[in-house]
C-alpha cells in the first residue's frame, strides 16, 4: 500500500522558469570575456550548483581562471541574475502548480522545496509562494549536490516523514537520480527524451491533480 505524506519539489524547471534569467546573465559574463553562450550550452546549466555552472561557461569558452577570479565571476553573475528575480511576478509561476500546491494543502499533504539555488527564499517571496512550503532546503543547507540524495533527504526529516512517503518533482535528470538514490518517489517534468529513471513523467502541472498521479504510480 502507499502511503504518500509529502510533496518535494525542485524550484527552478518545476514551480517557475528562472532558466531564463539564469542564462541572460551567464550570457552577459560571457560576453563580457569575448564568447557566445548559446542555450544549447545553457541546458547544462539546469539543476547544476552556481560554481559547477561556472566551471562548464569556462569550459565552453576555453578559459582559464583561478579561483579567487571564479569567485568574483560567479558574485557578478549573482548580482546580474538577482536583479532578474528581483522582478519576478506571482504571473510567472508555471501553469497548474498554484492549483496543485492548494490541493495538497486541501488534502493535510506537506510540502517542500528542495533546490541547488541559494536565492531559492527570494524567490518564492517574489511569487508569494513561501507560506505554501513547510519546509525549503535550498543550496545554502546542503553540502552534496544532486545526484546525492541529501537536499531530499533533509526535506523529508524536517517535515517528519519517511523518505518512502515522498514523492520528488524534478525536471533535471541528476535531480530524479537523487531522489530515486533517497529512496522516494519521483516524476519527472519535462519531456521523455530527456529525462529517464522517474516512476511516472508530467510535461507540467497544467491539468494534473494529486490523485491521478499518485494512481500512476508504479506499485
Ligand atoms: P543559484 P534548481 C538550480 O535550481 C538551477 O537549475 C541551476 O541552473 C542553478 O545554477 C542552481 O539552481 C544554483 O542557483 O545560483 O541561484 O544558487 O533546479 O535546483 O531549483
Ligand atoms: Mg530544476
Amino acid at each position: 500500500m502507499m502511503d504518500i505524506k509529502a510533496c518535494i519539489f525542485d524550484l527552478d524547471g518545476v514551480i517557475v522558469d528562472t532558466a531564463k534569467y539564469h542564462y541572460l546573465a551567464w550570457k552577459r559574463l560571457a560576453a563580457e570575456m569575448g564568447f557566445d553562450f548559446s542555450e544549447a550550452h545553457n541546458e547544462r546549466l539546469k539543476g547544476v550548483s552556481r560554481m559547477r555552472s561556472l566551471e562548464i561557461l569556462l569550459e565552453v569558452g576555453n578559459i582559464k581562471r583561478t579561483d579567487e577570479e571564479m569567485e568574483e565571476l560567479a558574485t557578478k553573475k549573482n548580482d546580474w541574475y538577482v536583479e532578474y528575480i528581483r522582478q519576478l511576478r506571482p504571473d510567472e509561476i508555471l501553469p497548474g502548480v498554484q492549483k496543485f500546491l492548494d490541493e495538497l494543502r486541501m488534502n493535510g499533504l506537506k510540502t517542500a522545496i528542495g533546490s541547488a539555488s541559494k536565492n531559492t527564499p527570494l524567490i518564492l517571496e517574489r511569487l508569494n509562494l513561501s507560506e505554501f512550503f513547510d519546509a525549503v532546503i535550498d543550496g545554502t543547507k546542503v553540502s552534496q549536490a544532486k545526484p546525492d540524495p541529501e537536499v531530499f533527504l533533509k526535506g523529508a526529516e524536517e517535515l517528519g516523514v519517511n523518505p518512502e512517503q515522498c514523492i520528488v518533482f524534478e525536471d533535471a535528470q541528476a535531480g530524479i537520480e537523487a531522489a530515486k538514490n533517497g529512496n522516494m518517489y519521483c516524476v519527472g517534468v519535462g519531456k521523455p527524451e530527456n529525462l529517464n529513471g522517474y516512476d511516472y513523467l508530467i510535461a507540467g502541472f497544467e491539468g494534473v491533480s494529486f490523485k491521478n498521479i499518485v494512481n500512476n504510480l508504479k506499485k
